[in-house]
C-alpha cells in the first residue's frame, strides 16, 4: 500500500506515520509514506498557498493551483490516476467497512486542507472520495489523514503480526470487544473473572461473546441494531434489558 499525502505540513504527517506498528510496516517495506509539500508548487515570489474568497468571508482558502500541481506530479510518477481522498467535515462519515475497502488499492492519496477549505475546482477535477471522521470540527486534515491512514494500514496483510486480530477486534460483526485481563490475579481488590482462569475453551468463548454482546448493547446500541446475533441471543438482550428496566425502577423505588 502506497500513501500519498497532499500537506502543508509533511512534517507532521511522517512523524505520526513513522512511529509504532505502521512505522514497523514502512521499515518492512509493507507500506510507503510520502508527503507532499504544496507549498513546493506554488511558483511565486513568497510560496503563496491562499487567497480572499471571492463574495467575501471569513479567512482564506488554498488556491486551485498549488493543490493541482502537487497531484500531478504524483499521478505521472505512479503513471495513472489515483483515489483522492479529501478530508473535510463534509464528508462521508468513516466507518471500518470503508477502511476495509479502501485496503484493497495500491496507491491512495490524501488531500489535506487548511485555512477555510480548498477552491471548489480543484476538488471537482480530482477527488474522488470525500470522508469525514466524525461530527466535530478540526484545524485541518493531516490528523483525520492519519487516522484513515492507520486504520486501513491494519487491513493490509502482514502489517499485524497476528493477522486474525484485523478483524476479531471490536467492529467485528458491529460488536464491541470483550474486556480482557492479564496477571496479577487480583489488582486492587478486583479479581479476574473465574471462567478465564478455568482452560474451558468453550466456557471462555461463550463468556467473551456474551461480554461483547453486553458491551454493545450498554454503550453502542446504535451498532447492535445490525449486528449479527443469534435468536437465542437476541433473547437474552430483551431479557437483559427488562431486568435493567427492572432494577433500575426498584432503585427509584428505594430513592424515594
Ligand atoms: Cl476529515 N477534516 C476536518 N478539518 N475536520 C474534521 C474532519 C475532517 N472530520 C471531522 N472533523
Amino acid at each position: 500500500m502506497n500513501f500519498h499525502v497532499l500537506t502543508l505540513f509533511p512534517e507532521m504527517i511522517l512523524q505520526g506515520m513513522n512511529t509504532s506498528i505502521t512505522g514497523r510496516a514502512i521499515a518492512k517495506g509493507l507500506l510507503s509514506i510520502e508527503a507532499v509539500n504544496i507549498r513546493d508548487f506554488a511558483f511565486n515570489k513568497h510560496q503563496k498557498v491562499d487567497d480572499y474568497p471571492y463574495g467575501g468571508g471569513a479567512g482564506m482558502l488554498m488556491q486551485a493551483e498549488p493543490v493541482y500541481l502537487a497531484y500531478e506530479s504524483i499521478a505521472e510518477r505512479i503513471g495513472k490516476k489515483p483515489r483522492v481522498v479529501f478530508l473535510t467535515p463534509q464528508g462521508k462519515v468513516f466507518h471500518q467497512s470503508m477502511a476495509r475497502e479502501m485496503a484493497q488499492e495500491e496507491d491512495l492519496v490524501f488531500l489535506c486542507g487548511h485555512y477555510e477549505g480548498i477552491d471548489e475546482r480543484v476538488l471537482e477535477e480530482i477527488v474522488t472520495d470525500y470522508v469525514s471522521i466524525g461530527d466535530y470540527v478540526l484545524t485541518g486534515g493531516e490528523l483525520p489523514a492519519m487516522v484513515m491512514m492507520d486504520s486501513i494500514s491494519r487491513m493490509v496483510p502482514g502489517v499485524l503480526n497476528n493477522q486474525e486480530s484485523g478483524e476479531t477486534e471490536s467492529f467485528a460483526g458491529n460488536l464491541l470487544e470483550y474486556p480482557q485481563y492479564s496477571r496479577p490475579e487480583e489488582w486492587h481488590g478486583k479479581k479476574v473473572p473465574d471462567v478465564l482462569l478455568s482452560g474451558h475453551h468453550a466456557n471462555i468463548e461463550k463468556w467473551r461473546r456474551e461480554q461483547s454482546i453486553l458491551r454493545t448493547a450498554k454503550w453502542r446500541p446504535d451498532l447492535l441494531k445490525s449486528a449479527d446475533l443469534t435468536n437465542k441471543e437476541w433473547n437474552e438482550v430483551r431479557q437483559w434489558k427488562k431486568q435493567g428496566k427492572e432494577e433500575a425502577d426498584q432503585k427509584d423505588k428505594e430513592e424515594i
